[in-house]
């Protein structure tokens, strides 16, 4: 795997994850109470002995290159690795910024080439999973292939948002096509128990999705970029083009548990489901593949009177008495008596504040960070350092899918009050 450079896509525009990503680059949204999604993928590669990577973001921001250089020390402990953010940038041969997944490629292509490697593995920023790329890097050696594409099997109903495989019982693609509809979706089931499914989940899952995770050979990769200079986007451009001109293309089947969470829904949605009981879809709990973050030294978490159910506590909170149930609370929550939580994810805290601190601010008439007495808040997301008053209410009372009220600091996306990091709801507030 020495032989293996990563380019991580962490973000293009930014606009499905908004407005988690109002004041962050996308790589740096907190994830699962303690971690952020940038973990994922450089973990997935430690643990595939793949120790090279490159993060590509459209903007910087000091959050991510501070978690990142305080996390990843890759030069000391594993060897000759490095994890390295490269934003979009403007220079005179590249007067505008990063157009799409390929293009991020091209314009840092010079700097992939400058690496003596066989492969580039590129993979996404925004999805929950775990895999050994050295399985999948291997699978694509041993093929011959040109490029290996990851591939899930779906349902139907999932199909039409991903770029769907047709292959032959070998996993060769025969054709690629980005995100099809109605019959052209159709043309693109295959027979997915030649890949190792039962026959009933064959029959319930006949589409093999682009996981948007491939595998390419070095001169592929630039032949294909500079042969066709127009070409954006992986899926929609690069990946038809290499099929049409002759390129050997594989298909490598991952049937385990993935899920892209680059929108606030399926954000949401994955990180409640690994409060799920007895099994979550998604473990932490895995000593063979860890996942890594940035260590923190924060002290446990003090639980004064608090009745809590199928939830996450990050460390270094503080709960009085409160009502929490299927909720994932961040590191340093802190949670006000009678408070009511359901549903809802608080993303927690940068920092303290002392009880003189709280007290004082109180007497000023503000309000301290976390969660304020006699407050209920279901289905929503408190970001980071959110201030939250006494008796508010956040149940979008109105039912409303979207909305946009970035002036009293919060956001409705898919039904799901997101309220904006570092913002204040004042006391009484009904939402
Ligand atoms: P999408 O996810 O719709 O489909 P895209 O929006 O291009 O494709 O995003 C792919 C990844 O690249 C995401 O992690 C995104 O954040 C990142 N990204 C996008 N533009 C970027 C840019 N300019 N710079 C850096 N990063 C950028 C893709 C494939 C489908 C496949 C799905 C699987 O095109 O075929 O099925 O992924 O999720
Ligand atoms: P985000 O999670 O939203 O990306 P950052 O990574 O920018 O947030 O902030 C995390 C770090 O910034 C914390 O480790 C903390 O040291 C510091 N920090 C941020 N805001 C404050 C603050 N108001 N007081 C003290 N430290 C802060």
């Amino acid at each position: 795997m020495k032989r293996v450079l990563a380019i991580i896509l962490g973000g293009g525009a930014g606009t499905r994850l908004y407005p988690l990503t109002k004041m962050r680059a996308k790589p740096a949204v907190p994830l699962a109470g303690k971690y952020r999604l940038i973990d994922i993928p450089i973990s997935n590669c430690i643990n595939s002995n793949i120790n090279k990577m490159y993060v590509m973001t459209q903007f910087n921001s000091a959050s991510l290159n501070r978690h990142l250089s305080q996390t990843f020390n890759l030069s000391a402990s594993f060897g000759q690795g490095f994890v390295e953010v490269l934003a979009a940038q403007q220079t005179p041969d590249s007067p505008s910024w990063f157009e799409g997944t390929a293009d991020a490629v091209r314009k840092y292509q010079w700097l992939f080439q400058e690496w003596d490697v066989d492969e580039y593995l590129i993979l996404s920023g925004d999805q929950l999973y775990r895999m050994d790329y050295s399985l999948f890097v291997e699978h694509h050696r041993s093929t011959g292939a040109d490029l290996t594409v990851a591939a899930l099997p779906v349902d139907p109903k999932q199909a039409e948002a991903f770029g769907l495989m047709r292959t032959d019982g070998d996993g060769d693609i025969k054709e690629f096509r980005e995100k099809p509809k109605g019959d052209s979706l159709l043309e693109m089931a295959v027979d997915t128990s030649r890949f190792g499914l039962s026959a009933n989940s064959a029959k319930e899952r006949p589409y093999l999705a682009s996981m948007g995770i491939y595998v390419f050979s070095r001169d592929t990769l630039f032949d294909l970029l500079d042969s066709n200079p127009g070409y954006k986007d992986f899926g929609k451009e690069v990946i038809p083009e290499a099929l049409k001109r002759g390129d050997k293309l594989k298909s490598y089947v991952f049937d385990d548990y993935w899920e892209d969470i680059g929108t606030i829904g399926a954000f949401y949605e994955a990180n409640l489901a690994l409060t799920q009981q007895p099994t979550p879809p998604f473990s932490f709990y895995d000593e063979k593949f860890p996942i890594y973050t940035r260590p923190r030294y924060l002290p446990p978490s003090k639980l004064v009177d608090a009745q809590i159910t199928n939830s996450i506590v990050g460390e270094g909170s503080i709960l009085k008495s409160c009502s929490i149930h299927h909720c994932v609370l961040g590191v340093r929550s802190r949670i006000e008596t009678d408070v009511v939580l359901q549903d809802t994810l608080v993303m927690g805290a940068d920092f303290f504040e002392s009880s003189d601190e709280r007290a004082v601010l109180r007497e000023r008439g503000g309000i301290p960070v976390g969660v304020g007495q006699g407050t209920t808040v279901k289905r929503a997301i408190l970001d980071k350092n959110a201030r939250i008053g006494s008796n508010v209410t956040i149940v979008n009372k109105d039912h409303v899918e979207e909305a946009d009220r970035s002036d009293q600091g919060f956001y409705i996306r898919n039904g799901i009050v997101v309220v904006v990091k570092n913002a204040t709801i004042q006391d009484g507030t009904v939402i």
